[in-house]
């Protein structure tokens, strides 16, 4: 196994994007003084000075009522009210400029001055790629893996007790600073002296971006961020992140566990050494918490910067049924995301996995796709249970299935490329109102105002919730329009009447039809 030491150090040259932290604002002093706005290299003014970006206080978008119902997540919790805990001013760029300290351009464009609107670009079918993009995809990916990232992540929780110190601060990888920061925003469980505070278990752990409203949002976030990433380290702004449209494979298997593309394994999980993958190791696996429990929970962060014990696994197929239900032995089916293309209303309250009828939750992976209602007994593994995006995760066996951890496997990107894709043709065929993202009442970090955790500078929800095109990116294919069908299982009897109705009169932050779907649950409950 390689260690960090081992790292391709390219003399500086990579600049993170939008995440936690810029390592240039962990130094003590910076921490004590709470303000993340860098000088740039070669500019006298932080964040560049006017025409390109000014410091600013950081407002703090928390509903006040959520934080009654919330209080020790919002309270105990670093990411609660996010970035504000680490700090409480941050840079604003202006014009097209983005980035920590404005030295980088938003989606989109590109050059000096960022003025340059680009070609959008296209997202392809890994399935199309040529022999040499498919090349390309693995070295760079590897690059990536191999070369230091200038964010940098903490190792610890301020917890109640504050202050947390520049050592306390670990470096990673381009690659694994995603891998960190979606196991930073994944379930973290109250510890016990808290956890009391709880009502019931699904309010004692807190996760910024799943289970709840701002899954795809998050997603769609981290997937531009990896991208970006991924361009800069290699000098070629023009790659793009494939899409693997898992519903399409031949006979529901993973069709690209193969070493043209992500890695064949043998029989206990292990990648073929002809993969460059087989060489990759993992982090934050395996931790205490979760070999202890079967939900997996965990109340701490993890070293990221501890590379040197796992190794990636995956073995498709092979998923205990008896335990996960008989479909984690498939690839989700076409038919099934057809189902979920049926439901216009993005996502449903309480909004979060046991939501009915909603096309996030259905997406997600929380719903059933006969019902497209949750058959959940609370933390007990219901069969059938986990569908979608879930069950492709679960699908995998290694790895993938773990939540927190499971961008360490590059697939990961391909799979929530392809979860981005569908959200993406949901957008085509219903409007897109940031209405449908509630203004509150979702749990921590998900309201349509509150900032993603742990991306910074902060960037809401919202801010998200566009097509794709307004980001610069576009797919090669879409799905075929779903409508042609119209089963919607248990919600069938709230088919809205599509014409007509508009968002804005529905208000509430709701989109079409959610108002004869809430009037319907309201006569069922
Ligand atoms: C930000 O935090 C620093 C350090 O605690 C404090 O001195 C300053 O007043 C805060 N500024 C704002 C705008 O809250
Ligand atoms: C982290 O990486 C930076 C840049 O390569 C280096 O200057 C610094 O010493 C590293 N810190 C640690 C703790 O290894
Ligand atoms: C790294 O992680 C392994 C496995 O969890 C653990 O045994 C080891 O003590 C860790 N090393 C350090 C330096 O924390
Ligand atoms: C979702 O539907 C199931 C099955 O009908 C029901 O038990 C559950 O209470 C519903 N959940 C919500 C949040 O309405
Ligand atoms: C645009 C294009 O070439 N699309 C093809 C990509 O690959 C899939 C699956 O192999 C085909 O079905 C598409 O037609
Ligand atoms: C890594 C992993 O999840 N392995 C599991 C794969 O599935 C078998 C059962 O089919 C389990 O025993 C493994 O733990
Ligand atoms: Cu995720």
């Amino acid at each position: 196994m390689k260690a960090l030491g081992l790292l391709i150090v390219l003399a500086g040259c990579f600049r993170g994007g939008e995440a936690q932290f810029p390592r240039v604002c962990t130094s003590d002093s910076v921490l004590k003084s709470m303000e993340c706005c860098p000088t740039p290299p070669g500019f006298p003014e932080p964040c560049g000075g006017p025409g390109r970006g000014r410091c600013e206080n950081i407002p703090d978008p928390t509903v006040e009522e959520d934080i009654v119902t919330w209080n020790d997540a919002y309270n105990y919790d670093d990411r609660g009210r996010w970035p504000t805990k680490f700090f409480n001013r941050s840079c604003v760029c202006e014009g097209k400029f983005s980035g920590y300290d404005c030295t980088k351009c938003i989606w989109g464009y590109r050059g000096e001055n960022c003025e340059t609107k680009q070609k959008t670009a296209v997202r392809k079918n890994i399935k199309n790629l040529s022999s040499d993009e498919k090349e390309k995809f693995q070295r760079y990916l590897d690059l990536a893996k191999n070369t230091v990232s200038d964010i940098v992540f903490p190792t610890k929780f301020l917890g109640i007790f504050r202050g947390i110190k520049s050592k306390d601060f670990v470096n990673v990888s381009v690659y694994d600073s995603f891998v960190a920061l979606h196991y930073y925003a994944s379930r973290f469980t109250m510890p016990p002296a808290i956890s009391g505070l709880c009502r019931d278990s699904s309010e004692c752990f807190f996760d910024y971006a799943h289970e709840a409203v701002g899954f795809p949002t998050w997603h769609r976030k981290i997937l531009l961020e990896i991208e970006r990433a991924v361009q800069e380290v290699n000098s070629d702004p023009d790659w793009t992140l494939p899409y693997w449209d898992w519903s399409a494979a031949e006979e529901n298997q993973c069709d690209i566990c193969t070493n043209e593309y992500v890695g064949a394994n043998d029989e206990d999980g292990n990648l073929d050494p002809g993969s460059i993958f087989a060489s990759w190791w993992t982090i934050c696996e395996h931790l205490p918490e979760w070999e202890e429990s079967v939900v997996k929970f965990r109340t701490t962060p993890c070293d990221v910067s501890n590379n040197t014990y796992w190794h990636l696994k995956r073995n498709p197929g092979t998923q205990d049924t008896a335990y996960f239900g008989e479909s984690m032995a498939f690839l989700p089916s076409a038919e099934e995301v057809d189902f979920a293309m049926r439901f216009p209303v993005y996502d449903t309250p309480p909004y979060i996995r046991y939501s009915n009828c909603s096309f996030r939750n259905l997406l997600e992976g929380f719903a059933d796709t006969s019902t497209g209602k949750n058959h959940e007994n609370g933390n007990v593994v219901v069969f059938g249970a986990h569908t979608l995006h879930n069950q492709v995760h679960i699908y995998m066996n290694g790895t993938m299935g773990e939540n927190p951890t499971s961008p360490n496997d590059p697939i990961f990107f391909l799979h929530h490329c392809n979860v981005d894709r569908l959200l993406e043709t949901w957008m085509r065929l219903y409007p897109v109102v940031e209405s449908a993202l509630p203004e509150r009442g979702t749990p921590p970090g998900h309201n349509r105002n509150d900032y993603m955790v742990p991306f910074f500078p902060p960037r809401s929800h919202a801010t998200m919730f566009k097509r794709s095109t307004e980001f610069g990116y576009d797919y090669e294919e879409f799905y075929e329009d779903p409508t042609d069908g119209n089963d919607m299982g248990e919600c069938s009897a709230a088919v809205p009447d599509r014409e007509g109705v508009s968002p804005e009169a529905i208000g509430l932050g709701v989109g079409i039809g959610t108002l004869k779907i809430m009037q319907q649950q309201q006569l069922s409950n």
